[in-house]
């Protein structure tokens, strides 16, 4: 059995890696670190790497009708013990630069954009529409990819045909909307409202459009409660409500305006954080966390 350090690191994202394992494979492993207000935070969330990463799987499992997957294996002897539930053996793809991004309901940065210009992307919207809206339709809003610490730039489809190609950047927004209406009337059925979604594409040789990354996991998603949607405010987050509420209270004794890490969380907001990613697993796959790997 491989040990982690058998495999060189070759990417690292701020809750992420990714490591080689041949020429064809890679090993995406899911950390328990959480982010939040731009910041990782000190305390982990047991199990949140490996709720995701069942999370992905779920996802790639339901979309693979519609568009194929990088995903090789979830369990199998390429994966180190010690990371095993957490980690995805996949196919190493030539990655597209673009973060393919999908919004069914106006939040963060599409709110930002609508405000200033009416329109997203340069997608233009109805009038009158406000934080947590939902649109007449999903839209593909695409941005490019920042230097790691950075916000993505909200671009325009025209920059990513002429970034990629016209008829790349049409297959990218195609499969990127089909999969997020898919994943959200999905999510819907079962009482969570899927916002918006990023997803990466890879190619491979001979030119397929192959859905790499995370997919549809709370990192990389709006995920809402639809019990308490209401547009006209920031809506509460599914999975980091309760460590954004505690890290804005006075008894963490944090000031965000100050631009210093945030405190270690306490073991009450750490439980009931982890309680909320299980329950977005099993809320919507229908599938019980505890059976997954690991
Ligand atoms: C690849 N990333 C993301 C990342 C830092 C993940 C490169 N199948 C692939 C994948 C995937 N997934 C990648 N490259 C080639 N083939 C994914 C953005 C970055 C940590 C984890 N970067």
């Amino acid at each position: 059995m491989a040990t982690l350090a058998d495999y060189p690191k070759i990417a690292a994202g701020k809750v992420r890696e990714l490591h080689a394992i041949d020429d064809e494979h890679l090993l995406l492993v899911a950390s328990d670190r959480i982010s939040a207000y731009d910041f990782v935070l000190d305390t982990p969330i047991p199990d949140k790497g490996r709720v995701l990463t069942a999370m992905s799987v779920f996802w790639f499992e339901l979309l693979a009708d519609l568009v194929p997957n990088h995903l090789v294996s979830a369990d199998d002897n390429r994966i180190p013990a010690e990371v095993r539930g957490r980690a995805l053996v996949v196919r190493r793809l030539s990655m597209l630069p673009v973060e393919a991004v999908a919004r069914g309901y106006l939040a963060g940065s599409g709110t930002a954009d609508y405000q200033r210009t009416g329109a997203v992307c340069g997608i233009a919207l109805p009038e009158g529409l406000v934080e947590g809206s939902r649109l007449p339709e999903p839209i593909f809003t695409p941005a490019t990819k920042a230097a790691l610490g950075e916000h993505d730039e909200n671009v325009d489809f025209a920059a990513v045909a002429a970034e990629i190609g016209p008829d790349l950047a049409e297959r990218v927004r195609d499969r990127t909307l089909a999969l997020y209406t898919r994943a959200a009337a999905h999510a819907h059925e079962r009482g969570v409202i899927l916002a918006d979604t990023k997803v990466e594409f890879g190619t491979l040789a001979d030119g397929t459009v192959v859905l790499g990354d995370e997919v549809l996991t709370p990192d990389s998603s709006r995920y809402w409660p639809a019990e308490t949607y209401a547009p006209g405010r920031a809506q509460a987050s599914f999975d980091k409500q309760y460590v954004r509420d505690w890290l804005t209270s006075p008894a963490s004794g944090w000031d965000r305006a100050a631009d210093t890490p945030p405190p270690p969380l306490p073991e009450d907001v750490v439980a009931a954080t982890r309680a909320r990613y299980v329950q977005a697993y099993e809320q919507v796959t229908g599938r019980k966390f505890a059976d997954w790997i690991g």
